[in-house]
């Protein structure tokens, strides 16, 4: 149906009905990780499941929810800072190489474990980091978030980034567009219309070449993954919601199908 999001086989059967669910937030700065997980809390504990959130974030000042472990607790981005005479950066770097090696929390007795993961998503991606972690998780998925209004008309380079999380993290990986609330109902009509029906780009005759490179890799990638639904979201008032938590399940019962 839709092509932005990835499946396995194998990963569906390697997580068994009953057991905790541990979920990593992913996705660009700003793209509304913390907030979601402040709010598909509430909504999980709302609908009668049990959940915990983990701050994985040494950066931030204030996630605006508080999480049953911080690693704030631990380390901060500005304590490395002062600590190590380091840049912003530099102690980014440094935080992510210590987030590698610490003990995760493990949550017995739950339904879902909530990962908010740092705002600076590329060391987390692209320096061992996220993959370390996510690796000592047997049970476990990935949500993409996107900034819907600032991707709405390059949602493939959302495409490339998701897939590139499912790529290194060796995990399913749901891609996920926020901030649904902030566009006029006509356009959320218009992308989800578009996600649903993406040979649309195929057929059309492309009139620049942005949507001539569009066809091109929507052409080769259906080759390499099946079509799967996008939800549209908002973390800020609870739209989608209960799509995602119906994915969530579908991952979970080891039902496989996603779309
Ligand atoms: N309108 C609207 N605003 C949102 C939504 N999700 C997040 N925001 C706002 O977007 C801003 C960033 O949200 P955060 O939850 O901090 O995003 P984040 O991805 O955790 O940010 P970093 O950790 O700094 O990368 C905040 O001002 C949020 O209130 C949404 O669905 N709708
Ligand atoms: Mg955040």
């Amino acid at each position: 149906m839709i092509w932005v999001s990835f499946s396995s086989f194998l990963f569906y059967a390697s997580i068994e009905k009953g057991k905790v669910m541990n979920i990593f937030i992913l996705g660009p700065a700003g793209s509304g990780k913390s907030l979601f997980v402040k709010n598909f809390s509430a909504y999980l504990v709302s609908e009668g499941y049990k959940v915990r959130t983990v701050n994985l974030d040494p950066g931030v000042l204030d996630p605006g929810y508080s999480p049953d472990f911080d690693i704030r607790s631990m380390f901060t981005v500005e304590g490395i800072m002062r600590e190590m005479n380091l840049g912003p950066n530099g102690a980014m770097l440094e935080s992510m190489e210590r987030l590698a090696r610490i003990e995760m929390p493990k949550f017995e007795d739950v339904d879902y474990v909530l990962f908010d993961t740092p705002g600076q998503l590329e060391p987390f991606l692209f320096r061992d980091a996220g993959r370390i972690i996510i690796s000592k998780f047997s049970d476990r998925c990935c949500l993409f978030l996107g900034d819907l209004p600032a991707l709405k008309g390059n949602l493939m380079s959302f495409y490339l980034y998701a897939l590139t999380a499912y790529y290194t993290l060796e995990t399913e990986t749901i891609a996920v567009l926020n901030k649904a609330d902030l566009l006029k109902e006509s356009e959320v009509e218009e992308i989800r219309s578009m996600l649903m029906n993406p040979k649309r780009l195929l057929t059309k005759k492309p009139s620049n070449l942005r949507e001539e490179m569009d066809a091109r890799l929507l052409r080769s990638l259906r080759l390499f993954f099946p079509p799967k639904r996008v939800p549209l979201i908002s973390a800020k008032t609870g739209m989608g919601f209960e799509e995602i938590l119906t994915i969530l399940h579908e991952i979970k019962c080891a039902c496989g199908d996603l779309t």
